[in-house]
């Protein structure tokens, strides 16, 4: 019996597939597993690491789990007390948006960077298909990307049509585990391919594995897109949002207002109607951009209205 150190790849149901030493073995959990997060679904999400053991009859059991350095929770679909981790020991997210075809809201570019922010996850952006930015639609590419890099979340353009970004993108995917995340239709599949075409993935409509009927089933899934590189593909994007959170947490996980809510008269201040707000000020003298402004309100009311419909 010899004890080894591997990855979780995918999970289905009682099997987990493992990348051991470059090849992929399944694998099963120890009979009695001992869960120190009581309040989670599943024990063992795809991204951790874990230690197998092979028994005397050539098969993996996985008997630890490593710490995690960050893991991405969301809301059971069964149980709003139960949390489900979708993937765990993630280095940084790769926001694909686009312009046009489909157009990427800048309020979903804003609650998802937040939430990142709640996981520790670090965010940069990709600006995809620049090929089909039109005059005038120039002026909102150049919002978006003055904005974000700004702020720290590095814009990176591309397009697979002219090839424009694509290295920049290989590079950012190197020796890390990334989220790959954006609305349907962004060009995701479509950039992983154009970095490692060995992937094949299936891109111009919604992949019918994570189509209708399976949203109560979500199960995130790893591929190693070069060497020592993964990515992780969430078929529930949707389900990618602050979990919770209280309206007074959200200007911690905007990094610009967090910036000026020190100086505002009242420390419970949400910035919004009250007097002395730095925040505030900051918006009208054009400190903090407009848009992240209304966004960040956007995401309180709607956590107001979530808990006075869960507290009524
Ligand atoms: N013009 C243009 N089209 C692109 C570009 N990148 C991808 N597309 C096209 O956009 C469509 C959608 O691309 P996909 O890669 O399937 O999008 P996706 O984000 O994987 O979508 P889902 O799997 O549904 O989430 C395809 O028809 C691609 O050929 C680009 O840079 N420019
Ligand atoms: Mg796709
Ligand atoms: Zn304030």
């Amino acid at each position: 019996m010899s004890d080894t150190k591997g990855r979780i790849i995918q999970t289905t149901g009682s099997w987990y597939q493992v990348l051991l030493a470059g090849k992929m073995v399944m694998a099963r959990l120890k009979g009695k597993f001992k869960l120190d997060e009581l309040d989670t679904t599943n024990p063992i999400a795809v991204g951790d690491f874990v230690t197998l053991e092979k028994t005397v009859n050539n098969e993996y059991i996985i008997n630890e789990i490593h710490p995690r350095h960050n893991y991405i929770v969301r809301q059971s679909p069964r149980n709003k007390h139960q949390r489900h981790i979708i993937a765990s020991n993630v280095d940084q997210a790769l926001l694909i948006v686009t312009i046009a075809q489909p157009r990427t809201s800048l309020g979903f570019i804003d609650r998802f960077i937040a939430a990142a922010e709640s996981f520790h996850i670090p965010v940069k952006i990709v600006l995809n298909k620049t090929d089909l930015i039109r005059e005038k639609e120039q002026e909102q590419a150049d919002y978006l990307k003055a904005v974000y890099n700004q702020l720290g979340y590095t814009v990176i353009e591309a397009s697979t049509v002219t090839g424009q970004g694509i290295s920049i993108i290989r590079e950012t995917l190197r020796d890390k585990t990334t989220l790959v995340a954006g609305h349907s239709g962004v060009g995701k599949s479509t950039i992983v391919n154009a970095i490692n075409a060995e992937l094949n993935l299936k891109t111009g409509k919604i992949s019918e594995k994570w189509g209708k009927g399976m949203h109560t089933t979500t199960f995130a899934t790893m591929f190693e897109i070069m060497p020592d590189s993964f990515i992780i593909d969430t078929p529930g994007i949707k389900e990618f949002m602050l979990l919770q959170v209280e309206p007074e947490e959200v200007s911690g996980y905007f990094t610009d207002i967090k910036q000026y809510a020190e100086g505002c008269q009242f420390n419970n201040c949400l910035h919004r109607n009250e007097p002395n707000c730095a925040v505030k000020e900051a918006v009208e003298n054009a400190k903090i951009a407009p848009t992240r402004y209304e966004n960040y309100l956007n995401i309180i009311d709607n956590i107001r209205d979530i808990n006075y419909w869960e507290r009524k």
